[in-house]
């Protein structure tokens, strides 16, 4: 990928990401059921009981993962996936910094702890923040960072004798330190005649509130125990060939075979190989569109793996079946180009938030944010400011959202936060985000922060290293950070491929002047390209509304007030998108929860939805907008078209 013409990333991207693939060690496949393979989700209720010790230590000192939760002390029922804040009456619990711990019993299949020949695996899908895990009190993993998902193999453990139920305990730790991602701090506040004995606090630089618990789905997977690790699959277009790169890894065995097929949506095989490593080749092959981009959009094949190998006990298969959808993505100085064509980001900044469950993964609210995010006309959004859930993205693939992919370097803004130590960490992140989500379609670019202290002067090295090193490991695709530091003043612009600025004009400073909007923002970018000529995304923008609150003349945190504002930024938008600038995302899709402040009423208001998912009537200005811009690019019409009968949504 990178500058130039499509063509020139034709026939670089395969042999660059060949290289790329070779840092990353060990798959992160999502656990999909097949032929070989059976999952069981641990997702209910679970013992839970936060240390509330002074050094929150007296877990650890009891050894609490030793026999039952409920022994240690009193437990509550507590949901997963599902952050623990806000699911009970108890405001101690609510802000509560230090070890939680979380406990399930289960029952294990018969065969599972007999067959020798199977691989049991551990699997959590995002624990927040630092966790370890024991297994009837044996200690099988440890993990940092709150938005990834990793494994234990416990097949040893559940097959080392007979066992009729299984215990798993779990402790996490929600305190960020300058070194974490996202950065925090602890602060102990020591005036006897303020603050009690040992007070402390946690003090965060990001703008939403520090979510903890089990977010995500807990699981138990099978495989044999010679089995597909990882697929890596890279896509290319030569005229109507589409060209599908694979590479399979495999564990267990050094003697196997790998079949491999990719069918169409139709079930037909379009092309067939052999081996860890290939090229398929696809005659008048459908194309991996965004929504409303294309008639037929987010096309996926299927990549079907069958891997056999010869073992004592005689010959093992092992199947997965990986969605692929064909594209490339490339960029010019003024176009950001999926398929050969320019490609607009029309969208929204989201968050994993709502009542109750906090950041827990729930489908129903998954599914009402994609109703809403193609009711609206949106093509995008960025996972601001962490790595979503894995299902988000396989919703993409399949509607054609195309995703800005974040990492959760939020509020990196001390200088300690740039250390080598802080670094090691990010670097390590990128990895374990890419080895997660390279082969969505879906994921176009990867954003490495938002918002930095960009200016401060270990900046420069700190993203020209983490660029190169995403770069390294995913040459197919573009990187950036999103920044709101002065063009001037940004050490770490010099080395992304998009330039991406949040900016809140008459919002954070000329309160209530929407008139100096225009001047600005036209400011902002044409500074920003002249310095850079880089194509330009306008990250953010937005301003608090209450719903229901209505102001004419309209007044700050009124809707007319939001709607006012978002019509400034669009008729600037509407200029410089003929030029440089490839997209626009509003702050925020829906209202969020933050800490508590004087400058937020219970969260931050800048949603267009409400937190509940009501419109507010800015939500009806995008819409109108979106569907404005989607119809004007002509290859549009047809999708339009087709998207506006089927959903019965706009009359074009
Ligand atoms: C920003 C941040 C975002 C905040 C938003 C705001 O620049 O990137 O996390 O929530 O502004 O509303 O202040």
């Amino acid at each position: 990928m990178l500058r130039g013409p499509a063509g020139a990333w034709a026939v670089l991207g395969p042999l660059l990401w060949g290289c790329g693939l070779a840092l990353l060690q060990g798959g992160m496949l999502y656990p999909r059921e097949s032929r070989s393979r059976e999952r069981k989700e641990l997702n209910g209720l679970w013992s839970f009981r936060a240390d509330f010790s002074d050094n929150r230590r007296q877990g650890f000192e009891q050894q609490w993962y030793r026999a039952p939760l409920r022994e240690s002390g009193p437990t509550l029922d507590m949901p997963v996936p599902s952050s623990f804040n806000d699911v009970g009456q108890d405001g101690q619990l609510r802000s509560f910094v230090g070890w939680v711990w979380y406990e399930r019993e289960i029952t294990l299949p018969q065969r599972w702890t007999e067959d020798l020949g199977m691989r049991v695996v551990l699997r959590i899908g995002s624990a927040h923040y630092y966790a370890i895990v024991w297994v009837n009190g044996v200690h099988v993993a440890e993990h940092e960072g709150g938005h990834l998902p990793f494994e234990a193999d416990i097949s040893k453990l559940v097959q080392s004798g007979p066992l009729s139920s299984c215990r798993i305990t779990i402790a996490i730790n929600n305190t960020l330190s300058p070194h974490t991602l996202p950065p925090g701090t602890i602060l102990y506040k020591t005036d006897p005649s303020m603050y009690p004995k040992g007070y402390f606090v946690q003090n965060i630089k990001f703008d939403f509130f520090n979510y903890a618990g089990l977010h995500r789905t807990v699981l138990l997977y099978t495989t044999p125990t010679t089995y597909i690790d990882d697929i890596t699959v890279t896509t290319d277009m030569d005229q109507d060939i589409g060209l599908v790169n694979y590479q399979i890894v495999v564990q267990g065995s050094d003697h196997f075979q790998l079949d491999v097929r990719l069918l169409d949506e139709e079930g037909k095989v379009v092309a067939k190989g052999t081996g860890a490593q290939g090229l398929l080749q696809v005659p008048s092959a459908h194309l991996w569109w965004p929504y409303l981009m294309h008639e037929h959009p987010a096309y996926l094949y299927s990549l079907e793996v069958k891997l056999t190998a010869q073992m004592a006990v005689g010959p093992v298969s092992d199947f997965y079946t990986l969605p692929v959808g064909i594209r490339t993505v490339a960029i010019t100085e003024r176009q950001f180009l999926i398929n050969g064509k320019p490609f607009y980001f029309q969208g929204v900044n989201k968050h994993e938030d709502a009542d109750i469950r906090g950041k827990g993964f729930d489908w129903p609210l998954l599914v009402k944010d994609f109703n809403l995010l193609r009711w609206l006309g949106a093509n995008a959004f960025r996972t601001s400011h962490y790595p979503y859930a894995e299902e988000v993205l396989q919703l993409c693939d399949r509607y054609g959202i195309v995703v800005i992919d974040e990492s959760p370097g939020v509020g990196i803004v001390s200088v300690e936060s740039f250390s080598n130590v802080s670094l090691q960490h990010h670097l390590e992140v990128m990895e374990e985000m890419i080895r997660r989500d390279k082969n969505h379609p879906a994921v176009v670019m990867w954003s490495l922060a938002n918002e930095p202290a960009s200016f401060l002067k270990p900046a420069g090295y700190y993203f020209k290293t983490l660029i190169a090193h995403t770069k390294a490991l995913d040459p197919s695709r573009p990187v950036t950070f999103v920044t709101s530091t002065s063009y001037e003043a940004d050490l770490g612009a010099p080395y992304v491929d998009v330039i991406c600025v949040n900016s809140y004009y008459s919002w954070y400073h000329d309160y209530g002047h929407m008139e100096v909007i225009q001047l600005q923002l036209a400011t902002q970018f044409e500074n920003w390209h002249k310095a850079y000529q880089k194509p330009m995304i306008q990250s953010e923008y937005g301003a608090d509304t209450i719903a229901g609150f209505h102001e004419d003349p309209p007044l700050m945190f009124s809707e007319e007030y939001q709607k006012g504002l978002l019509e400034q930024y669009h008729a600037v938008l509407d200029q410089k998108r003929k030029e440089y600038v490839v997209g626009e995302l509003i702050w925020n899709f829906a209202d969020f929860m933050t800490n508590q402040s004087p400058l937020r009423m219970i969260g931050n208001r800048k949603g267009i939805f409400t937190r509940q998912r009501q419109p507010k009537s800015a939500a009806f200005l995008l819409r109108e907008r979106y569907w404005k811009l989607a119809n004007e690019t002509r290859y549009h019409q047809s999708a339009v078209k087709s998207q506006c009968v089927g959903n019965s949504l706009f009359t074009v």
